[in-house]
């Protein structure tokens, strides 16, 4: 992409609004990489790896662990619940997952704690009838103080003096703020941070160091974005978004890569739309086709268990998302959920007040009132699951791709026709 023969950096992002499927692609991707980043969010991410007959579920952790001789980072830009990470690591290494020297947190992501899952909760309870639909895994409230400067850096764990006056003080802020309605003991945080001072010592490192001398080594990097471009808080639909910029943005700030590094930046686009969560979806089938989407593609969160609302493939947000993130290429995924379809639809325009829109509006007043316009294709009512070249997929599943290819002028590259490993078509 850029040129340079040390562009050694590889980006898989969200192209819609997430669980397109990225943690597949990037255990793939791992195995041909020597080091697997995290730039941004946290554990509300939730990717499932089907590997060697092993379904790993990945929140905070990257993908990159599978791979056993993948070395794995978690960002400056990201943010971390400590006991969350411990109990993750617990549960890969109860899979079988050889984990240590392998995962290192970057000294500079900031601290979630318990206190921000709890404002979490009560700032939903503030938005009335509004509600965003967060993980109430603390990430908005997080980033916030992050924002402000009152929030707590995982290198700010290591002095015990300065970790209780910093989170001290955050805490008395909260409290002010919510008074009785805050059901909280500081003091029982600051006991558990004791245990966690001695124990996380390994894995806590400083990532600019380590980062350069891996492109100085000419090491492959992968970076796994988590959630996606429509839940990012810049260009997604505000406010029912993330609190990280989930795009290429969010790379170049969350890690320290430069943008020189890069190799290619590939957009995982599912073959139709999920969300989950509230906020504007505007190819949202609120019928059958919907529940069979659901249902056929077993959409359910993989961090809260909600069931995934699901719609048509939208080419409008994959514009938009194409725009934002400049892709080099596509990973289709999930293009054997349609087999069963007479005839898919496909999102190509939208238009407000009978006026023809040039792209992704900002305004959801007018993003709620779009009218959606589509262009029908036939279905293929055929099993594409065994398919293993784009050859070997029938002619109107091809005709499906490519006419997603012309639409957005990006190659699809990868196509996933079920969820294991081998269950992908690389071109
Ligand atoms: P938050 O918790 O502050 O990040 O929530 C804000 C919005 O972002 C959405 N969001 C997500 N959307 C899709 N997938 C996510 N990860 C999990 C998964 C979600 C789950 O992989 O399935 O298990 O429910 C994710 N994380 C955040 C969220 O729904 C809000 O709309
Ligand atoms: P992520 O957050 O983008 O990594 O995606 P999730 O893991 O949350 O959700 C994607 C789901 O689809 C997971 O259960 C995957 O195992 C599954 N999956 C990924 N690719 C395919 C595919 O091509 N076909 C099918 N049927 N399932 C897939
Ligand atoms: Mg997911």
């Amino acid at each position: 992409m850029s040129g340079n023969l040390n562009a050694n950096v590889t980006v898989v992002l969200g192209a819609q609004w997430g669980d397109e499927g990225k943690g597949k692609l990037a255990d793939i991707l791992a195995n041909e990489s020597q080091i697997c980043c995290r730039a941004q969010g946290g554990n509300n991410a939730g990717h499932t790896i089907v590997a060697n007959g092993i379904t790993y579920d990945f929140h905070i952790l990257p993908s990159g662990l599978v791979n056993p001789s993948c070395i794995n980072v978690v960002g400056s830009g990201c943010v971390v619940h400590i006991p969350s990470f411990f109990k993750e690591l617990e549960a890969l290494e109860k899979h079988g997952l050889k984990t240590e020297g392998r995962i290192f947190i970057s000294d500079r992501a900031h601290v979630v704690f318990d206190i921000h899952q709890l404002v979490d909760g009560l700032e939903e309870v503030e938005l009335g009838g509004s509600l965003i639909g967060t993980t109430k895994k603390g990430i908005g409230p997080t980033y916030s103080t992050k924002m402000t400067r009152s929030g707590l850096r995982v290198c700010d764990i290591f002095d015990e003096e300065v970790f209780e006056t910093k989170f001290k003080r955050l805490v008395h802020g909260y409290q002010k703020r919510f008074g009785d309605l805050l059901k909280y003991d500081p003091q029982a945080e600051i006991e558990k941070y004791k245990e966690y001072r001695a124990k996380l010592g390994e894995y806590v490192i400083d990532q600019i160091p380590l980062l350069q001398s891996a492109k100085e080594k000419n090491a492959k990097i992968l970076v796994e974005g988590a959630n996606a471009i429509m839940l990012d808080v810049d260009y997604g639909t505000y406010p029912f978004v993330t609190s990280s910029n989930t795009g290429l943005g969010g790379v170049l700030t969350g890690l320290t890569l430069g943008w020189r590094s890069l190799k290619e930046v590939i957009g995982v686009v599912k073959a139709y739309t999920t969300r989950v969560g509230s906020g504007p979806f505007p190819t949202e089938q609120l019928n059958e086709i919907g529940e069979k989407l659901q249902q056929v593609g077993h959409e359910v969160g993989v961090t809260t268990g909600r069931k995934r609302r699901c719609g048509w493939l939208d080419l409008v947000v994959i514009k938009h998302s194409h725009i934002c993130n400049d892709y080099t290429a596509i990973n289709l995924t999930k293009l054997d959920v349609l087999d069963d379809f007479d005839e898919l639809k496909v999102a190509t325009s939208y238009s407000y007040s009978g006026q023809p829109l040039d792209g992704f509006p900002a305004d959801l007043e007018q993003l709620s009132k779009v009218e959606v316009h589509y262009e029908t294709l036939p279905g293929w009512k055929q099993s594409t699951t065994g398919a293993t070249s784009f050859y070997d997929l029938p002619a109107n599943a091809r005709k499906y791709i490519e006419f997603i290819e012309q639409f957005t002028g990006v190659k699809v590259k990868w196509i996933g026709v079920g969820p294991a490993r081998e269950h992908m078509i690389t071109r």
